[in-house]
Order: C-alpha cells, then structure tokens, then sequence
C-alpha cells in the first residue's frame, strides 16, 4: 500500500520533474535555491532549522494551477484529496490593485503538522469567475461557460482512483504508479493546437483568463522552491544575467523575526505553443505564461498580529508614495523596526503570532495553575514558544504575481456588478470543507498548551 503521504511526495517530485524539462530556468532556481540554503546552513545551521528541517526545506514546492468552473475545482479537489491535500484558506483576487485578476482562490495543502513535515506540497489554485460583470459581458461570459463546460481536465480512470485513494488512505503499488502518472500528465502543457481568434478575444479581457478559458487543458503554471535567504537568492539569480521582478513582495528584510511569507519571480518566459488561425491552418507561435517564483517563509500572525502587519503595509505605502522601489525597501524596514516587536518571544507575549511551547529545563519546582494560559506559563518560567512556520499565501503577494506576469492590458468594467462570492460559496460549490489557516494555527497552539500543562503536571487553581 503506498499511503496519502507517499503518494503526495511522488506527486510533488513527478511535477518537479515534468515542471524542469518543460521550463529549464526552473531547474536553474531549484540549483541556485539550493546553494543558497546550504549557505545559510553553513552560516548557522540552528537558526537555518529553527523555522522547519532542512530536509523538509530542501523538498519543499508549492505549485499553482488554474481552472475555469466549480466542476472543474470539484475534480481538481478530488486528486489533491487523495494526495492528503485539503482546501485551506479563500483569496479573492477580483479587486485586487492595481490589476483586478477575475479568479478565485483557494490553497490544497495537508493541515496535521505532521504531514506537513513528511512533506508540505501545496497547490495554490485559482478558478475564473466568468459570471463577473466588471470583466465578461453576458455574451462572453455564455460563451466562455460553454467551452469550460466542453472540456475535460481529467478523465475518468485518473478521478475513480483518486476517489479510491482518498476514501482508502492509499493505493496498492501498480494503480499508485498509474495514478501519479495520470495525475503528472493531467498538469503537462498541451501540444493541441489553441484557437488563435477565441485566445485572444480573451486576452483582450485578461491575460490569466485566457490562459484557463482560452485552451481545452489546463497545466502547472509555475512551482515554487523555498529558500532560506530569499535577498540572497535575489542577488545570485541576478548575476546569472535573469531578469527578476523589481522586488521581493511581503514584509521586508530586516533584523527582526521573520514572518509570513516573502516571494519574487522571474518573469514569464516565452514558450512554443501550436495555434490554429482563423483560416484552418496550424502554426506555431509562442505565449509567455509560465515563470518562475521562489519564497521564504516565516512565522503564522495571529489576527491581532495580521492586523499589525496590514497596518505597516499601508504605512509604508503611504511613506512611499512617489519613491522609488529601492527607497521603498528601506521605508519598510524602517517602519518594521518602529512598530514590529525584534523577538519571537515579544510577538509571542503580544499575542501577535502563533506558537507551541516546549517545557523548560530549568523551571520552577511545583506545577502552573490547569488553567494557566500560554502566557502564564512563560512568564512563570514553565515553557518557551516555539514558532508555527506560515503555510498559506498573502493576497497581495498572490495578486502581484499574477500581475507581474500578465503583458496585456486588460479590461475591467467597474459599473458593472461583481458576482458575489465567498468561501462558503466557494465550500458549497466543490462539497467540501474549507479550513481557515488561523483556527488551524490556533488549534495547533491550543493543543500544544494543554499538552505542556500534563507534562508538567498541572495543578486544579486553589
Ligand atoms: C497563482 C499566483 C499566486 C502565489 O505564490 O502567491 C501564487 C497563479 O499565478 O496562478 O502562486
Ligand atoms: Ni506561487
């Protein structure tokens, strides 16, 4: 029996594979991510680990795919299920700035930590909301639904052993080769030639709806190694001669704890792709669709600590304005060192971000009230906070990218009415739960608490 767990690996590796030979400056990240970590690790290999091993940083990707109705989704869910992937928090790029992205999103992830450190693959997945009518007139949008609805991603061998997988919690050797061979294949891009005409009425309205609506398959849009030093990694990749994106997105670089999660990207490189013109004949032609991202994560923020971080965001916006992205580095540094605690153990007294606790050596004789709450308990000396590593996504980061890779110029239609969707729309159309990455967090917390209060032994209050 290969389990949930093994066959999450395989599939992240299969992708990985499939992902380098399909996009070679893929594999030129993945090295270069690679040296970095290990430098990092030279430099001080406790602090390199403190945020996650390095075996499972070394593993670590996240992909993002793109699909174009609620069945679609439903499916997409079906084969992350069977890899011990579940729906987890809701982003919705629509009024995202500058560029509104007419998607919504959501990330298929394992939730139970321990999962999380056998192997953290994760999916950020978007889905085209055609119904919206700041972007699609009623008769696009007809059209649009049509052509959505006449394709198939994925087909019926590949769904029925991934519904057996998820309902079984593994498949038996020869079906789980079959399935991650499927599943892989399902992602490759397509040499089926692209109806020239119908792909670029798209674009007109946006790049990233084209990219879903305009092709009968879909494809892995880009995979994401993680590194340890992301400036680093900037600078390296930048001496090799590639053209990055001009910064790193998320909280700025500085002396501080690091939290959330910092991305950059190389931008999209042209790839051959077969189109069909509007006189029948096929020939080739190129798309810049696909690129290559890389991230630094950092520690969970509570709401408290979110609403914080929301808050220096829009500060050094302000400060910014009118600057240019250089300065606004060294804003953001320095709005981060006026109002953002420098400590983990600071962020964890506040409340501003997530943390388990480990009992101390050195604690006190006699046990913490039952009751004690995480603070109590290292303030009484009983317990240290240790950091709960981000495992989600930033919206504005997400919007970025999107917007960074997209070269049209798109239409949005502001007076017209957006098609109200939520998560628990989101949960009702694909029939399934949809975690909230701060009460998985919370509870992670939560339990870590109560369990450091029975290892210490924790007496009723008197
Ligand atoms: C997804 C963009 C969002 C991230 O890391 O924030 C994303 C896409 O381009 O399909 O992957
Ligand atoms: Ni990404």
């Amino acid at each position: 029996m290969v389990d949930s767990t093994e066959l999450r690996a395989g599939f992240a590796a299969r992708l990985s594979t499939l992902y380098g030979t399909e996009v070679p400056a893929y594999t030129t990240l993945v090295d270069v991510s690679h040296q970095v970590n290990q430098r990092v690790m030279r430099r001080d290999p406790e602090a390199a680990q403190r945020l996650g091993t390095i075996e499972r940083v070394t593993a670590e990707r996240h992909g993002a795919v793109r699909v174009g109705s609620p069945v679609e989704l439903a499916q997409v869910a079906r084969i992350f299920g069977a890899l011990g992937m579940h729906p987890t928090g809701f982003y919705d790029l629509r009024d995202a700035h500058p560029r509104p992205i007419p998607v919504i999103s959501t990330a298929f992830r394992p939730t139970d930590r321990a999962e999380l450190a056998r192997n953290p693959f994760r999916v950020f997945t978007s889905m085209l909301v055609p119904e919206d009518r700041r972007f699609f007139d009623d008769d696009l949008a007809g059209r649009l639904r049509t052509f959505i609805g006449n394709r198939r991603l994925f087909d019926d061998e590949l769904l029925s052993l991934a519904d057996r997988a998820e309902a079984e919690g593994g498949l038996e050797e020869t079906e789980a080769g079959r399935f991650l061979t499927l599943a892989a294949a399902a992602f490759a891009l397509s040499p089926e030639p692209i109806d020239r005409a119908w792909y670029t009425e798209l674009e007109r309205v946006s790049d990233v709806a084209a990219d879903i609506g305009g092709v009968m398959s879909t494809h892995i849009n880009h995979l994401t190694p993680r590194v340890l030093d992301i400036d680093d990694l900037y600078a390296d990749m930048s001496r090799r001669g590639i053209v990055m994106i001009d910064r790193v997105q998320g909280p700025p670089r500085w002396e501080g704890p690091d939290v959330l999660l910092r991305q950059t990207s190389f931008r999209a490189l042209s790839e051959p792709r077969r189109f069909r013109w509007a006189d029948g004949s096929v020939r080739g032609g190129e798309l810049r669709v696909r690129f290559g991202e890389v991230e630094a994560r950092g520690i969970a923020l509570t709401p408290a600590g979110r609403d914080l971080y929301d808050r220096l965001v829009a500060t050094v916006d302000e400060r910014s304005a009118a600057r240019t992205e250089h300065d606004r580095q060294d804003v953001a540094a320095e709005v981060w060192r006026e109002n953002m605690p420098r400590t983990e153990r600071e962020l964890a007294e506040r409340g501003l971000a997530f943390f388990t606790y480990r009992v101390r050596e050195d604690r006190p004789v006699g046990p913490p009230p039952a009751t004690a709450s995480a603070t109590e308990l290292m303030a009484g000396g009983w317990v240290d906070p240790e950091p709960i590593v981000y495992e989600d996504f930033l919206p504005r980061s997400a919007a970025g990218i999107f917007a960074s890779n997209l070269t049209g110029g798109g239409r949005v239609d502001a007076d017209q009415g957006g098609a109200d969707r939520d998560m628990a729309w989101l949960s009702g159309a694909i029939g399934r739960k949809i975690h909230v990455p701060e009460e998985l967090y919370r509870a992670e917390s939560e339990a870590s608490r109560e369990a450091v209060l029975g290892e210490l032994g924790a007496a009723p209050r008197s």
